[in-house]
């Protein structure tokens, strides 16, 4: 196996806390053979059957007993890792799973780096590297959404859709190099026309999967929204109606918030993150100066910006005009009436709600996710990318492709730069699929895994 250090690595694989069970895993050619020296059972795990529990206890160097455990032992290639692995489950104390840990490091092991095993399985060719940071990101989903995604590129659903791409750009670019072998004969196998067409077709694809960037993370760390609007609307009452707790400050003195003040829900699966911020107006207060500064803050990093106006108010807070929030696009924006007890909404507003009496806030909170994405329509079925790296990759790529599109438009029979950029084009969805990749990116992805995965 292609194991880099050639060593047997451990680590506690659960989390350090108290539970039922915490599991140990080792993992390298010697993994059953050091396990062997600490586990006392029916017959050492070396005779054991493979992918079988086997009951016993850990002794200490002095054969003092540790704790009663089961040990499954996984014979290479067919594991995690694609190596030889012993996972042994004990009781889930971190004192225990710490002792355990640190007796097979005694006997031989070394301590794991974190993402170690799962760079072993990319490295063995177990996984490619867009399912190694599925793994990642989908122990990290703080929705059923996010999970969906991680689940789906961890079976593999970006991979074969990039991998699908791949070949056919491979088979473009062998036809365009037919034509320069044939160059003298007059007819070109792909008309420029049609090679043309199917180069951007191409780009279409990669850029249906860079629009596919923004939903996931917002799936992944939550869709922001920014509650936005003149002092004494009722920001902050919406921002507590909305997360069903009294999160931000309540009261009738215009000016109330000054810090934005987060709430994190969930709607329909997904994780929304709500910020309530100081009114904008003018104002000479220094610290509400301040507080309308990270109002303007939130609104740049918003997916939603939702502008509070009131209803039945002097008039001033009941309108919005266009030029207060210069630079959100309508596209990212909701005016939403509050106060709708108090009387009819102000023209222009999308929505009418009460933050006192709830009217209208639970049908708010499912317009927000809809809303949210409605720019990137995304289904169940969309195959979708995750991380920056990913993102990196499929621009390198499209940007190739557009290169070679554009040639082939041209028509002047510049077959050898077309090859060219085709082949760069596929450089990058290989790197996408980490068939080349360097060092310093594995450390990059592995580093935010935690020890023991
Ligand atoms: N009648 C009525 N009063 C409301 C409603 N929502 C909020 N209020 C009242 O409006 C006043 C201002 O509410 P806040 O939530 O503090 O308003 P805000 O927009 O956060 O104000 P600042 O933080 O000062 O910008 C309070 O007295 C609330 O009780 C509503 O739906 N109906
Ligand atoms: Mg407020």
């Amino acid at each position: 196996m292609t194991d880099p250090a050639g060593d047997t690595i451990v680590a506690t694989a659960t989390p350090l806390g108290q539970g039922a069970v915490a599991v140990v895993r080792l993992s390298g050619p010697r993994a059953i053979a050091i396990a062997d020296r600490r586990f006392r059972g029916a017959t050492p795990l070396r005779d054991a059957p493979r992918r079988h529990a086997c009951y016993g206890r850990v002794v200490d160097a002095d054969g003092q007993h540790v704790d009663d455990v089961l040990a499954i032992c996984f014979a290479a290639p067919a594991s995690y890792t694609g190596e030889e692995v012993v996972e042994i489950s004990c009781h889930g104390s971190p004192l225990i799973a710490q002792q355990i840990t640190e007796l097979m490091s005694a006997s031989g092991a070394r301590f794991a780096e974190p993402g170690e095993y799962t760079r072993r399985a990319f490295l063995n060719g177990k996984i490619d590297l867009a399912q190694a940071e599925a793994v990642g990101e989908l122990i990290a989903s703080a929705s059923n959404m996010a999970l969906r995604g991680a689940r789906g590129r961890l079976d593999g659903e970006l991979s074969r859709h990039v991998g699908g791409l791949r070949e056919h750009l491979v088979e473009l670019a062998a036809l365009t190099e037919l034509d320069l072998d044939f160059a003298e004969e007059e007819v070109p196998v792909l008309a420029p026309a049609v090679l043309a067409a199917k180069i951007n077709a191409a780009v279409t694809r990669c850029e249906e999967m860079l629009a596919t960037f923004r939903v996931e993370r917002m799936l992944r760390d939550g869709v922001q929204v920014a509650l936005v609007g003149k002092p004494n609307v009722g920001k902050s009452s919406l921002l507590n109606r909305l997360a069903r707790a009294s999160r931000a400050l309540v009261s009738d003195v215009p000016g109330t918030t000054r810090d934005a003040v987060h709430a994190d829900i969930q709607v329909d699966g997904v994780h929304l993150r709500v910020t309530d911020t100081a009114g904008l107006h003018d104002s000479a207060d220094v610290v509400e100066t301040m507080g309308m500064q990270r109002t303007h803050q939130t609104i740049d990093d918003a997916d939603l910006v939702v502008v509070v106006v009131e209803c039945g108010g002097d008039g001033r807070t009941a309108t919005y005009e266009t030029n207060d929030l210069p630079g959100v696009s309508a596209e990212r924006l909701l005016v939403v009436a509050n106060k709708c007890d108090l009387g009819p909404a102000p023209p222009g507003s999308d929505r009418a709600v009460s933050a006192l009496s709830g009217e209208g806030i639970e049908a708010l909170a499912g317009d927000l996710v809809r809303l949210s994405f409605r720019t990137n329509p995304y289904s169940e079925t969309t195959t979708t990318i995750a991380s920056e790296r990913q993102k990196r990759s499929l621009e390198d790529a499209r940007i190739r492709l557009q290169a070679a599109a554009q040639l082939a438009r041209a028509g002047d029979h510049d077959g050898d730069l077309i090859a060219a950029e085709l082949r760069a084009a596929i450089t990058g969805l290989e790197e996408l699929l980490g068939e080349v990749t360097s060092d310093n990116v594995l450390n990059q992805i592995f580093a935010e895994f935690c020890i023991g995965k």
